[in-house]
C-alpha cells in the first residue's frame, strides 16, 4: 500500500514547489467545463470539447486519484505594463507574460513529472500513470483545487496561501487508491480586484472566465483576426496577459529583492513601478528567468537580427543594448526576422503563436503605442505574405496616420 505521503515527499525531492492528492470523482467541476464549453466559453479552441475532457477514465479506466503538482515560475521582476502605459516611456516596451520569459515549460515540467513516474514505480511496480501538463485531454485546475495545492481564486487561477498563482501545474492519473488531501480554503473573501482591472471584461463572474474575450486566447491562442474591439484593450501584450495575477493581493507585496531591483531602473522606470512592485523570487529553476538578447544592427531596419546573449538566463549583462523578455522595448522585439523568431524560440512556449501571430500582435502593440516612428515598419508588414499580417497592418497604419 502507497501513501499519500510518501508520494508528496517524492515530488518535492524531485524540486517540484507544490503537492497534493485529488480524488478522481471531481464530477460537478467536470460537468461544469463541459457546460462552459456549450456556452462558447472556450472561443475556437476546439481542443476543450474533446469528450475525454469530461470523463478522466477514457483517459485512464483504472485511474482511482489524481497526483497534481505546482512548479513555480516567477522570478523577481516587477509586475506587468499595465502600470506602465505602453506609450508613456520614451521608447514604447512590451509586455510578454511572466510564463513565457525562459524556457517551455512544458519541457521542465515534462521531464520531472517523468521522474515523478519512475520514483512511483519503484514504490508500486504494476502502477498504472498517465502524466499531463497542459496538452492533455484534462481538466487540471479542477483536480488540482481538490488536491489541497491551492484554492481557484476569482480570475480562475489556482493560489496557494504562501506561493501565490505564478506556477504550473502537472498532473498525473493513477490507478493507486491514495488518500486525497483536504481541499485548500477560498482566501479571496471579498476581494473582486481581478474582475475589476480585467481590461477586457473577461472574468464574466467570480470564478467564470470568457475565454474567448481573454487577451491570452487573442494573443496566443487565436489564429485568425483579433476583433477590433478589442485590439485597443490590448494594450502593450504582445504574448499572453498577467494582470488579473498582477494585481491579486496573494502574489504581490513591497519586499527588500523588489527594491533592490528597482535601484537598477532608470529614474522614468523607477516612478512608474514605486506603487506596484513583485515580491521575492519564488523559481528555483534557473531556465525560468527571461532570456537575454544583443540587438546585431539597429533594430527597426529590414531584416535585422538578434542573437541570444546568455542560455543562462539569471546572467545580466552590462551591455547596454541587450535586452531581456521582461518588458523590452517593442522595437527589439519587432527586430527578429523568421529565422530569429524559429531559432530563439525554439524552446520557449513563444513558438506556438507562430512568426506570423507574433508580427500580428506587433501591429497592434505598435498602434496601441501611438507612436509614428513604427510606420515604416509597419508599411513592410501591410506588404507581406500572410493576409492576417496584413490586414493588422493596415489597421494599424490607418489609426497611427489619423492621429
Ligand atoms: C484553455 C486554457 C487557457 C485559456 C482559458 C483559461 C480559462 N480560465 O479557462 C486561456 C488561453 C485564456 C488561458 C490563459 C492562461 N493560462 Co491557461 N490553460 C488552459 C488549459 C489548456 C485548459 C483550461 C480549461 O480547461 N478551461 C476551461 C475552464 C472551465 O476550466 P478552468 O478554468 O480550469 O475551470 C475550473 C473552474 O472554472 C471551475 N469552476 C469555475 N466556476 C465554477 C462554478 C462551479 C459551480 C463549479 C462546480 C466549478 C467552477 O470549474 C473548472 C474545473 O474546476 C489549462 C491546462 C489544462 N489542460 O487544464 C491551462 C492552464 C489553466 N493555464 C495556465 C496558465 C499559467 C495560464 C496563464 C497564466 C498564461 C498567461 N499568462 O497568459 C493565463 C491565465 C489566465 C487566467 N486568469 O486563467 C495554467 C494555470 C496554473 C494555475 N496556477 O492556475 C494551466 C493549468 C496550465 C498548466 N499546466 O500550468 N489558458
Ligand atoms: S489574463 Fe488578462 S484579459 Fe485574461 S482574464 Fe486575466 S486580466 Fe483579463
Ligand atoms: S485578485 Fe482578489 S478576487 Fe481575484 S483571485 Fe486574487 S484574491 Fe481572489
Amino acid at each position: 500500500m502507497v501513501s499519500s505521503f510518501a508520494v508528496r515527499e517524492r515530488a518535492i525531492d524531485l524540486g517540484f514547489d507544490l503537492a497534493g492528492i485529488a480524488p478522481i470523482g471531481v464530477w460537478k467541476d467536470l460537468e461544469f467545463s463541459r457546460r462552459w464549453v456549450e456556452k462558447g466559453f472556450n472561443g475556437e479552441m476546439r481542443y476543450l470539447e474533446n469528450p475525454k475532457r469530461f470523463d478522466p477514465h477514457l483517459v485512464l479506466p483504472s485511474a482511482k486519484s489524481v497526483i497534481c503538482v505546482g512548479l513555480v515560475y516567477d522570478t523577481p521582476f516587477p509586475c506587468s505594463s499595465f502600470h506602465l502605459p505602453v506609450s508613456a516611456a520614451a521608447t514604447p516596451r512590451a509586455w510578454i507574460s511572466r510564463y513565457a520569459w525562459g524556457q517551455d515549460y512544458h519541457e521542465i515540467m515534462r521531464a520531472k513529472l517523468e521522474q515523478l513516474r519512475a520514483a512511483l514505480e519503484d514504490l508500486a511496480p504494476a502502477v498504472e500513470t498517465r502524466a499531463f501538463v497542459d496538452t492533455g485531454p484534462i481538466v487540471e485546475r479542477a483536480f488540482a483545487r481538490f488536491s489541497g495545492i491551492g484554492w481557484m481564486g476569482k480570475n480562475t487561477c489556482i493560489i496557494n496561501q504562501e506561493k501565490g498563482s505564478w506556477f504550473f501545474l502537472g498532473v498525473i492519473l493513477t490507478n493507486l487508491e491514495l488518500a486525497p488531501d483536504l481541499p485548500a480554503p477560498d482566501r479571496c473573501g471579498s476581494c473582486t480586484a481581478c474582475l475589476e482591472t480585467c481590461p477586457t471584461g473577461a472574468l464574466v463572474r467570480p470564478y467564470v472566465m470568457d475565454a474567448s474575450r481573454c487577451i491570452s486566447y487573442f494573443s496566443i491562442e487565436l489564429k485568425g483576426s483579433i476583433p477590433e474591439l478589442f485590439r485597443p484593450k490590448i494594450g502593450s501584450s504582445v504574448f499572453g496577459c498577467d494582470i488579473c495575477q498582477d494585481v491579486c493581493p496573494w502574489n504581490s507585496s513591497h519586499q527588500p529583492s523588489a527594491f533592490s531591483y528597482q535601484q537598477s531602473l532608470s529614474p522614468e522606470r523607477q516612478s512608474a513601478d514605486e506603487h506596484y512592485v513583485k515580491k521575492a523570487a519564488a523559481t528555483k529553476v534557473p531556465q525560468f528567468h527571461p532570456m537575454t538578447f544583443a540587438p546585431i544592427r539597429s533594430t527597426l531596419e529590414e531584416g535585422s537580427a538578434c542573437k541570444q546573449l546568455t542560455t543562462d538566463h539569471r546572467q545580466r549583462t552590462t551591455d547596454a543594448a541587450s535586452f531581456s523578455l521582461f518588458n523590452p522595448t517593442l522595437d527589439a522585439l519587432a527586430s527578429f526576422s523568421e529565422d530569429d523568431f524559429r531559432r530563439i524560440f525554439a524552446h520557449s512556449p513563444i513558438k506556438r503563436v507562430k512568426y506570423r501571430g507574433w508580427l500580428r500582435n506587433l501591429c497592434v502593440t505598435m498602434r496601441n503605442s501611438g507612436d509614428e516612428r513604427f510606420v515604416p515598419w509597419l508599411e513592410r508588414a501591410a506588404q507581406h505574405s500572410d493576409p492576417i499580417v496584413r490586414e493588422h497592418a493596415a489597421w494599424a497604419l490607418e489609426r497611427l496616420r489619423s492621429k
